[in-house]
């Protein structure tokens, strides 16, 4: 990219600092991918409603060849561009360091090629494997080396944060890590060790066996290392929103943080707990002892600790600033916070709809309770109030001060964003509770229901009638809600008008009380230990599951059933 090309202003836009452009170029791109992604949605709730619309649609050969678009694009490929923006750009302007730009355009178009093919394998209907491509699905070669890729280049881009903290820390010796730039090294060493999974599973196993050098592929192996990794990865889509809620909310709701030691504490947990939980997605797999899932069943109970932590820290947080603006009583302060801002409302709605998000997660992770609901509606309804509205709508919240802090351009129509966070609440709340309500009652997730023959469609429509037509008005009401949003974001980047000087700034919070000299502040700011504790931790956890199965592999013949 050469300077030449610009126009005036848009040099000035990046002149001071031009990792801005790295930054707008991973976050709009992973947007634009996630827009591919939400059209498909209000198609699969209608399915869920019993209304059949992918029949006619020419361009997608089934029901699983959307959903893989779907839940490939939303969930991993847009979740990870934008934090790759965020967990770069922030941390290098917190700490005034300019991060390598050459390399992180690499990383950039690395990760678009990686995408590229893995969207070739998936549009020309050669990889209809979903999301989670258990084998012995066998997709395209395109795809699993996409999906190398693509995790590859993340990796690259933590590389980077982590080697630029390290950098700073050698050269401010015996200083405290600034807390927005701890909160995401933490999280992308705990994105490293949680990468290993299905890094092993997709280069060792899943690669060479797509491309015919070996015959047969271990399913249960798989399995289990993909939730090695599928597991905290969820936590790679949530810190970042959690950063934003420790370092940027209390700014925004006009207070400060007040308890920045609990904020880095609760990073430190997340490190240390979030991998060694994985077989809560495997209670069901035959062939693992159930030793093991009871021991990860109580560990996932306790990596529900720092979010309940997180709950009450930014809940404090809020209310502090809403009395200091002299709200009163139980409840009436909430009166008093900045519900027309709507990257704060945006923010706050999807905190919400985590606290039923993370109360549906506690039934999953009980061991006894999951067998009720695996594999049914319910749990689609669990992970849209999570990675679909806690994360998603923290970042849409985010892009609000993010798209003009990085171009310089106003916000376009502030009062059609705040509308569109709350139609994207509303769709997102009605839609749990139609898919939870669903799983309850039996219907699968997974399943093209619509397309049944009429009489068990029947069957299931007599049952379940109000939550269908719930799941059906939700998508229509999500449909709306992306649209208005979409139309902030476009008018935000189209807006030629730039004024770079009166664009916001990142909003770093202050904290109440001074963080520095406090010992376990000091203690957490070893990153490097606890990143050793927790992968001695996650050996003690996975070792003794996965040996047996290398010692007693079941190797079965890929299959397309597509
Ligand atoms: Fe989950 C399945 C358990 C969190 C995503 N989860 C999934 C799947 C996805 C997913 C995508 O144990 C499906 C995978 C697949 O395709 O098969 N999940 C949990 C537990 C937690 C949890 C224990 N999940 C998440 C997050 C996700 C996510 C976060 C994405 C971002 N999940 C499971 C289990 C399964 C599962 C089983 C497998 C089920 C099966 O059978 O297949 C915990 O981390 C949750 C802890 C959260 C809390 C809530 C804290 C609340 C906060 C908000 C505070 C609000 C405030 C607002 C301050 C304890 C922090 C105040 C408001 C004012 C107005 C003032
Ligand atoms: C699956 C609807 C947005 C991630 C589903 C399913 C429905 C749905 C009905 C279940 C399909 C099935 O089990 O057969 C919608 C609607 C959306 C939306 C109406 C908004 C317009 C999102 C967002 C994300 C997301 C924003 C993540 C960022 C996923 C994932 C799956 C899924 C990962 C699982 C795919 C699979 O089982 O393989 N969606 N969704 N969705 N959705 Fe969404
Ligand atoms: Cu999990």
């Amino acid at each position: 990219m050469t300077t030449s090309t610009f126009t005036p202003s848009q040099e000035q836009a990046y002149a001071t600092h031009p990792e801005k452009k790295i930054a707008l170029y991973y976050t709009v791109t992973g947007l634009i991918f996630l827009l591919v992604g939400v059209l498909l949605g209000p198609l699969q709730a209608l399915n869920y409603a019993g209304i059949d619309v992918y029949k006619y649609l020419p361009f997608l050969k089934s029901y699983y060849q959307g959903l893989t678009l779907h839940g490939v694009l939303n969930a991993l490929v847009f979740t990870t561009y934008f934090i790759c923006g965020i967990l770069l750009y922030l941390p290098a302007r917190e700490l005034n360091l300019r991060p390598n730009l050459k390399f992180a355009w690499f990383t950039y178009w690395l990760m678009n090629f990686g995408v590229v093919l893995a969207a070739i394998a998936i549009l020309g209907n050669n990889a209809s494997v979903l999301y989670t491509f258990y084998p012995p699905l066998k997709g395209s070669p395109l795809f699993y080396i996409g999906a190398a890729l693509l995790v590859a280049s993340s990796l690259l881009v933590g590389g980077q944060t982590i080697y630029m903290w390290t950098g700073w820390k050698r050269q401010h010796p015996g200083k405290v890590t600034p807390v927005t730039t701890y909160m995401s090294v933490a999280t992308w060493f705990m994105w490293i060790l949680a990468s290993l999974g299905i890094v092993v599973e997709v280069v060792v196993y899943l690669i060479p066996w797509s491309l015919g050098w070996t015959p047969t592929v271990d399913p249960l192996l798989a399995r289990t290392l993909f939730w090695y990794t599928g597991h905290p990865i969820v936590y790679f889509w949530l810190l970042p929103a959690y950063v934003s809620w420790y370092a940027f909310i209390p700014r925004q709701s006009g207070g400060k943080i007040v308890s920045e030691p609990l904020a880095r504490l609760a990073f430190g947990l997340f490190l240390l707990l979030s991998v060694p939980v994985g077989l809560h997605h495997q209670f069901t797999d035959p062939g693992i002892s159930n030793t093991w899932k009871l021991i990860q069943m109580c560990l996932t109970f306790a990596v529900a600790v720092p979010s309940m932590l997180t709950a009450f820290s930014v809940g404090a947080s809020l209310e502090y600033a809403a009395r200091l603006k002299g709200g009163k009583g139980l409840v009436g302060w909430m009166g008093k916070l900045p519900w027309q801002d709507a990257s704060f409302t945006a923010q706050v709605l999807a905190m919400t709809s985590f606290i039923f998000g993370g109360a549906g997660g506690m039934v999953n992770a009980s061991m006894s309770l999951d067998h009720v609901v695996h594999n049914t509606a319910w749990i689609p309804g669990h992970f849209h109030i999570t990675v679909g509205t806690a994360t998603t709508l923290t970042f849409f919240g985010m892009t609000f001060w993010l798209l003009p802090h990085l171009t310089g351009k106003k916000l376009f129509s502030p009062k059609m964003a705040l509308a569109s966070c709350w139609w994207w609440f509303i769709g997102m709340m009605t839609f749990a509770l139609g898919m939870h309500w669903e799983g309850l009652l039996g219907i699968p997730r997974r399943a093209h229901i619509a397309a049944l023959p009429a009489e068990q469609l029947a069957q299931y429509s007599q049952n379940a009638h109000i939550p269908m037509v719930l799941t059906g008005i939700s998508g229509m009401l999500l449909l709306v809600g992306a649209i208005l949003y979409y139309t902030v974001v476009a008018g935000t980047l189209w807006g030629n008008q730039r004024d770079v000087k009166n664009a916001p700034e990142i909003p770093f919070s202050e904290s109440l009380t001074p963080t520095e000299s406090r010992r376990s502040v000091r203690v957490l700011d070893r990153l490097w230990l606890w990143f050793g504790v927790a992968f001695l931790i996650v050996l003690g956890a996975y070792l003794p599951v996965i040996l047996p199965m290398l010692h007693n592999p079941t190797l079965v013949p890929g299959m397309r059933l597509w």
